[in-house]
């Protein structure tokens, strides 16, 4: 009786093992040379970031479940596949995800969008559970309250632009609030996990439209969502991103 490989291993995993043959368990791996039993994993850059609250710490605004899927489901998803990507290249594993997608245009073509799609939806994912806090709600203040007032005119026409951004996107993406590489600040919206650090801009804070941020509670409500959203905007932690850019080189 002759086995291949393939034949071999699903006889063992179909019995208790390799004795039911009548072979050795170690003799048989070597008389076979398996590739997996001494090959070593790739050690995982990319790690899932804790949530910093518990999942329904932001409701009614957002319920639980959303939050539980959106963090423990699609952006440990991103993190997977950002791992994978960059596992076929050793050179790109020295890499931050934001100095990755600053450099998209440059890399291997068979990763690119791969890192692009996965690399943005892990930096924009860590920045959208940051800047939000049970907390939150109410106006900015401080220095990002003084530029959102010099650049839009008002608050609330910041909101009413940055809503718009969110209801206008088609399909999946983001609003965001940006600065531009000359300090000025902007609303713009970016289609899928598209980051705006590809466009050498910094993003201040931005919001997920995605259907999976908001379609369990608001359906397809999305500018319910994008109204209701500004109740949990953590203004501290968006005017530290706002400070950080305004000092980066
Ligand atoms: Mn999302």
């Amino acid at each position: 009786m002759t086995l291949n490989r393939r034949h071999f291993l699903s006889l063992l995993g179909a019995t208790t093992g390799a004795v039911s043959l009548g072979l050795g368990l170690a003799e048989s791996a070597e008389a076979f040379e398996l590739p997996f039993p001494t090959a070593q994993a790739p050690t995982e850059v990319f790690k899932l970031p804790p949530l910093p609250y518990a999942y329904d710490a932001l409701e009614p605004v957002i319920d639980a479940e959303t939050m539980q899927f959106h963090h423990d489901k699609h952006h440990a998803a991103y993190i997977k596949n950002l791992n994978a990507a960059v596992n076929k290249y050793p050179e790109l594993k020295v890499m931050t995800a934001e100095e990755l997608l600053r450099q998209s245009d440059t890399l291997p073509a068979d990763v690119q969008t791969a890192i692009i799609n996965n690399g943005g939806g892990h930096v924009n994912h860590s920045m959208f559970w940051e800047i939000m806090s049970p907390t939150g709600g109410g106006s900015p203040t401080g220095s990002i309250a003084t530029a959102i007032r010099q650049s839009f005119g008002s608050f609330e026409a910041f909101q009413t632009t940055f809503n718009e951004a969110g209801t206008k996107r088609f399909g999946s993406g983001w609003a965001w609030l940006v600065m531009q590489p000359n300090g000025d600040l902007q609303v713009i919206s970016t289609g899928n996990q598209d980051s705006p650090i590809m466009s050498g801009l910094s993003p201040i804070m931005g919001n997920d439209v995605w259907e999976h941020a908001y379609y369990l509670k608001y359906r397809n409500k999305r500018d319910e969502y994008l109204t209701n959203w500004w109740n949990v905007v953590n203004w501290p932690e968006v005017e530290r991103r706002y400070e950080l850019a305004m000092t980066a080189p």
